[in-house]
């Protein structure tokens, strides 16, 4: 099944939003399959946003996740990766659509509370650089029959 890797930000942790995030996951159907918080390194940041290395914002935006605590965590379901990046909203807040994460809890572009893998390479990329093999947990639930079809 389809795995993707999510990440509430720092800005997500300090606003009490971590409940609400994990909650939307949950209820639309995904399986929570890892979870922890982190204290992003410099080192794990700039290997993280590694596309972005050349971009003007590149500083602010590792200064940024490793301001404080995040959340890293592994979502699976059917077309987990593109389902999460929907239900985030667009990257700049202002234009994320109601009823989006990004949409109804923020405002700022460099801080928009969530990440999620943009495409199956990257989900399976950020899975490996944020947890080891055994943190994944595989497991049954008595819904996925009814989730799953
Ligand atoms: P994504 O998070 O929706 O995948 P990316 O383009 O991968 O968006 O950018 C990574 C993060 O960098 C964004 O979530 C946002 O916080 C930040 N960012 C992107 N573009 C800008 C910008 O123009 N100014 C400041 N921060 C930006
Ligand atoms: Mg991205």
């Amino acid at each position: 099944m389809e795995q993707t890797f999510v990440m509430i930000k720092p800005d997500g942790v300090q606003r009490n939003l971590v409940g609400e995030i994990v909650g939307r996951l949950e209820k639309k159907g995904l399986k929570l399959c890892a979870l922890k918080m982190i204290q992003v390194s410099r080192d794990l940041a700039e290997e993280h946003y590694a596309e972005h290395r050349e971009k003007p914002f590149f500083d602010e935006l590792v200064g940024f996740i490793t301001s404080g605590p995040a959340v890293a965590m592994i979502w699976e379901g059917l077309g987990a990766v593109q389902v999460v990046r929907r239900m985030m909203g667009s990257t700049n807040p202002q234009e994320a659509a109601s009823g989006t994460i990004r949409g109804d809890y923020a405002l700022f572009m460099g801080n928009n509370v969530v990440h999620g893998s943009d495409s199956l390479e990257s989900a399976s990329r950020e899975i490996t650089l944020f947890f080891q093999p055994e943190e994944l947990i595989t497991y049954t639930k008595a819904l996925d029959l009814w989730v799953n079809g």
